[in-house]
C-alpha cells in the first residue's frame, strides 16, 4: 500500500476490462477493490498492483454492502476516503481535489455536471424528489443518488451504516457526526466505458425500502392515522345524530376528529419537532386546502368515471398533498 492516509474504495462487479484501465492512473493511492467474485480476470489484473488490496466476497452482495466492507478494513483512524466506480462515469482526474478538500470539510458530495440520456436522467430526478420529500435532513444534498463522494473516517458513525442497495451516499451522509463540515464538488459526468449497468427492479425496489426506512416510516404512520380518522370521524357522527341535528352532527363529527388527526401527527409521526401552536395554525390551512383539492379532482374526474371512483382518486391526491406539506411545511425540519 501507499505511506499515505488516501483511501479509494471501488465495488466491483465484472468491471475487469474497466479495472485494467482504471487501476493504472489510481497508483497515488491506497486503493481498496471490493469484488462480488467476478472471475473475470479480476483478481489477477488487482494483483500487478502494489498499493491495490483486494477483497472477495462470496457472491454478489450489493453495492452499498460492498462499500461499508471496503471502509470496515481500513486500520487507520484518521483515513480520507473516496467512495467511486469502475466504469468511468465519474471523473478519476478529480479525485486528487477531493482529497484536498477533505483537508478542510469532513464530507465532499460530488454533483454531477452535464447531460444523461433522457431516461436516466428522468429515473435520477424523480429518485431526488422523492428522497428530498421523505427525509428532508436530506434537503443539502444537490445530487442524493450520487456514487462519488468522500468522507473523513473519523467524521461518520460508520457501526450505523445499514448497507441496502446502491444509495451508500446517502447513508454515509445520514451517519455524519454533528457539526461535519460538507461541501459539493461538481464534476462532469462520463459514460462507462465496458460492460453494462447492474442498477435493476430489485435495487430500485431496494432503493425505496431504503428511503421509507430513512423517513422512519412516518409515511406509513401518518396513512394510518388518516385511516383510523375515517373510522373515528364516522364513529362520531353516528354519536352525535342522536341528540342532534345532522349538520351540527357532522361539524362536531369533522372538527373533534381533524384535531385528533393533528394531536396523533404532532406527538407520533413527527414527535413534536416544531412548536405546537405554529403547527397547528399551518395544518387547519393544509388540511382545508386539501379538502379543497378533493372536491375539485373528485368534480372534474366525475365526468369521465364512476364519481365514487373520482372521489378515491380525489382523496388519494388530497392525501400526498397532505404528506407532503405536512412534512415540508407543517412539522418542517431544519436539521443538517
Ligand atoms: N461488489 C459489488 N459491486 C457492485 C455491485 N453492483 C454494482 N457494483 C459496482 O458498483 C459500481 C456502479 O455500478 P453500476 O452498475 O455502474 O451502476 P450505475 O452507474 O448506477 O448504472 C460499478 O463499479 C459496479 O461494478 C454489487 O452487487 N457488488
Ligand atoms: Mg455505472
Amino acid at each position: 500500500m501507499v505511506k499515505n492516509k488516501r483511501y479509494i474504495i471501488i465495488p466491483t462487479y465484472k468491471e475487469a476490462e474497466n479495472l485494467r484501465e482504471l487501476l493504472p492512473i489510481l497508483r497515488k493511492y491506497n486503493v481498496i477493490i471490493v469484488d462480488d467474485n467476478s472471475q473475470d480476470g479480476t483478481e489477477e489484473i488487482c494483483r500487478k498492483f502494489r498499493n491495490v488490496k483486494l477483497i472477495i466476497r462470496e457472491k454478489k452482495l450489493g453495492l452499498a454492502s460492498a462499500v461499508l466492507t471496503g471502509i470496515r478494513s481500513i486500520r487507520e483512524k484518521d483515513a480520507s476516503v473516496v467512495v467511486t466506480d469502475a466504469d468511468f462515469e465519474h471523473d478519476y482526474n478529480s479525485i486528487g481535489r477531493i482529497f484536498d478538500l477533505l483537508s478542510r470539510y469532513d464530507f465532499v458530495e460530488g454533483v454531477k455536471k452535464g447531460k444523461r440520456l433522457p431516461s436516466r436522467g428522468l429515473i435520477s430526478h424523480l429518485g431526488t424528489v422523492f428522497v428530498k420529500t421523505l427525509v428532508p435532513e436530506s434537503k443539502w444534498l444537490k445530487d442524493p443518488m450520487s456514487g462519488f463522494f468522500g468522507f473523513r473516517l473519523k467524521s461518520v458513525n460508520v457501526e450505523r451504516i445499514k448497507p441496502i442497495g446502491y444509495k451508500i451516499m446517502l447513508e454515509v451522509f445520514m451517519n455524519l457526526k454533528k457539526g461535519s463540515k460538507k461541501t459539493h464538488f461538481p464534476y462532469p459526468y462520463g459514460y462507462r466505458k465496458h460492460g453494462k449497468s447492474k442498477l435493476s427492479l430489485l435495487v430500485m425496489l431496494q432503493f425505496v425500502w431504503q428511503v421509507l426506512r430513512l423517513n422512519n416510516y412516518r409515511l406509513a404512520l401518518f396513512l394510518s392515522i388518516g385511516i383510523f380518522g375515517i373510522f373515528f370521524n364516522e364513529f362520531l357522527l353516528y354519536e352525535f345524530y342522536f341528540f342532534m341535528p345532522l349538520i351540527y352532527a357532522l361539524v362536531y363529527a369533522i372538527v373533534i376528529s381533524t384535531l385528533v388527526n393533528f394531536l396523533m401527527n404532532h406527538y407520533i409521526t413527527f414527535k413534536a419537532r416544531s412548536p405546537f401552536s405554529s403547527s397547528l395554525a399551518k395544518f387547519i390551512g393544509v388540511t382545508a386546502a386539501s379538502g379543497v383539492i378533493n372536491l375539485v379532482v373528485a368534480y372534474s374526474l366525475s365526468f369521465f368515471m364512476l364519481y365514487l371512483l373520482a372521489n378515491f382518486v380525489g382523496i388519494l391526491i388530497a392525501f400526498l398533498f397532505k404528506y407532503v406539506f405536512s412534512e415540508g411545511y407543517v412539522w418542517r425540519t431544519d436539521n443538517h
